[in-house]
């Protein structure tokens, strides 16, 4: 059955980036609409009404709110019928994925929202953090043998975890660099055809520690949860 999939979101390259990315990779036809466009009503005033109060959220067929990107990132790959079966196997896609997800805080809001002194002492004192978990993250996909994180093909895990790390480029183009197994792991990622043409196409975040902004239909908006 076809489902009519809306991802309500904001603007930044957040949340919302994993399923994006897999709703690409899995060829499923989806539309992103901004939470002001969906709703015609500023933020504070949607909020209350989210089942979670927050987003990303994905309303299926106008009618199921699905809210939290990982139930979203499960619900695409059932949708897919990617996910994975084996047991085993799933608990350690679903240990990639929320240790990835754990990286979100506080690298998405800095990246996307920090400037000037804040942004410094935040990239600081979050290092030693992105470091520790990049150790282990690279340490799982050595350990595999595999291309990915459980098979030679994507999964959920690999998305959300491609998120975070590319993410970490904008904060710090060097930390990335101490790790080549996942700088591979990004290579391979971004080296299928319907990824890259994705991220060919999708809004450039600029000016990042300065005055963020994305660049959405050649016009750069800053990042926020407010129409502009
Ligand atoms: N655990 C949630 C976190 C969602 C979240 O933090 N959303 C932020 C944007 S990335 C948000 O809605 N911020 C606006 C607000 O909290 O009012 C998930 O994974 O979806």
């Amino acid at each position: 059955m076809r489902h009519k999939l809306e991802l309500i979101y904001f603007k930044m390259r957040a949340l919302a980036e994993a399923p994006r990315l897999l709703f690409h990779y899995t060829n499923i036809e989806y539309k992103d609409i901004m939470s002001w466009d969906y709703y015609d009503k500023e933020w504070s005033e949607v909020k209350p009404k989210i089942p979670f109060k927050q987003l990303p959220m994905l309303v299926i067929d106008k009618k199921h709110e699905i809210c939290q990107s990982m139930a979203i990132m499960t619900f695409i790959e059932n949708l897919a019928g990617i996910n994975i079966s084996d047991p085993i196997l799933n608990a350690k896609a679903n240990a990639i994925m929320q240790s990835a997800q754990e990286l979100f805080m506080p690298l998405n809001p800095t990246v996307n929202f920090a400037t000037g002194e804040k942004f410094a002492k935040k990239k600081q004192d979050m290092t030693p953090f992105l470091i520790s978990r990049f150790e282990d993250l690279e340490k799982a996909l050595k350990e595999n043998d595999k291309k990915f994180f459980i098979y030679n093909e994507p999964r959920a895990c690999d998305f959300v975890t491609f998120h975070h790390l590319d993410l970490s480029k904008l904060l710090d183009l060097e930390i990335i660099k101490k790790f080549p197994r996942l700088e591979k792991f990004l290579e391979d990622i971004m080296s299928i055809s319907s990824i890259k043409s994705y991220l060919d196409k999708r809004p450039k975040l600029i000016d990042v520690s300065v005055e963020p902004k994305l660049v959405i239909d050649g016009i750069a908006h800053p990042t926020g949860v407010k129409k502009t």
